[in-house]
């Protein structure tokens, strides 16, 4: 054999091993809502280097916060023949049509992080998500604590028809009912976004002014812009007006050490992993739990110096 025949055996044996192996590689659609917050894009991490780990090959769609976007991107996952879906709703109404399609063409959907009302749960497998309602309920304790149950409130809320934004809402209603002194006196969304966040709380403060003693805020990125607005409009976050919100990104300590956000609750977006095991489980016949439910955990301000340098996102 000469050198140049080896060479040509050699090239082809590498093609038919690597089409063996994309042969083998697992096809998942991922339908992201966007990139609205910190917490999101540590999400969009996790999934995409969870995949790339396993050796995954991910389909990625960014539907850049509209549903339309993610009917979509779900019609091509099926038109690609995915061998699943991972799906973060933006909303949780309005799936039931392409998610008949999709289980018409037998691809398990795996819903990450947010929820959705559909009357036939055999539309998804399971949802890996915290339990917005109990953090919601936390963030009310800790306000409580904090303002010794008298507190008016203004709420900066998520994304409307959103999973968290709804039960986020709840969870604290129900907390501070138990307070006659608590009290939210403007409520409106901002979409989980920095800069919404702070352009309703400029609004807040120009019609309330000094009246608003406390912020609750759906999501950290939110409160990080009502701080910019307080401090713009000369009052001290954290001390004028105290501040709560949920995600406990990297940013969120910053703010905590620096004395101008009060508290924070986790809800890890480390869910790569976890929707690749999901995945795993279901391809190999099991039933899964309806609801994989995530551990939040409760970050006062007191305690974010003793924790920041372990923050993974
Ligand atoms: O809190 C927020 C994000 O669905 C849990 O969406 C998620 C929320 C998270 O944009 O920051």
């Amino acid at each position: 054999m000469t050198s140049r025949m080896v060479g040509g055996l050699i090239a082809s044996l590498l093609v038919c091993f690597t089409t063996a192996l994309h042969a083998k590689a697992l096809v998942v659609g991922f339908s992201q809502i966007g990139a609205e917050s910190a917490w999101r894009t540590a999400e969009t991490e996790s999934v995409k280097s969870a995949a790339k780990e396993r050796g995954v090959d991910l389909k990625f769609s960014d539907a850049q916060g509209k549903q339309e976007n993610q009917i979509k991107a779900l019609r091509s996952f099926i038109a690609q023949k995915v061998d699943a879906i991972i799906l973060a709703p933006v909303v949780e109404t309005g799936w039931e049509p392409v998610l008949k399609e999709v289980k018409r063409a037998k691809i398990p959907v795996v819903l990450l992080d947010r929820g959705i009302k559909v009357s036939d749960p055999t539309l998804y497998t399971t949802l890996i998500s915290p339990d917005f309602v109990n953090e919601g309920r936390e963030v009310a304790r800790m306000l409580a604590e904090k303002t010794k149950g008298t507190a008016k409130i203004v709420e900066l809320q998520g994304t409307p028809g959103s999973a968290p934004a709804l039960d986020r809402k709840k969870g604290f209603d129900e907390g501070i009912k138990a307070f006659p002194n608590m009290q939210i006196i403007k409520s409106q969304t901002g979409n989980f976004n920095r800069a919404e966040g702070k352009q309703v709380m400029e609004a807040f403060l120009k019609s309330e002014g000094k009246n608003i003693n406390a912020v609750y805020a759906h999501n950290d990125d939110m409160a990080l812009g009502a701080i910019q607005a307080i401090e713009e409009a000369g009052l001290k976050p954290g001390t004028d007006i105290v501040i709560y919100s949920i995600d406990a990104v990297k940013s969120a300590f910053e703010a905590m050490i620096a004395g101008k956000l009060n508290g924070t609750v986790e809800c890890t977006p480390m869910l790569g992993p976890k929707a690749f095991e999901a995945i795993d489980r279901v391809r190999a016949g099991e039933v899964l739990e309806k609801w994989t439910k995530q551990e939040d955990k409760n970050f006062p301000q007191e305690i974010a110096a003793a924790h920041i340098a372990s923050r993974m996102y």
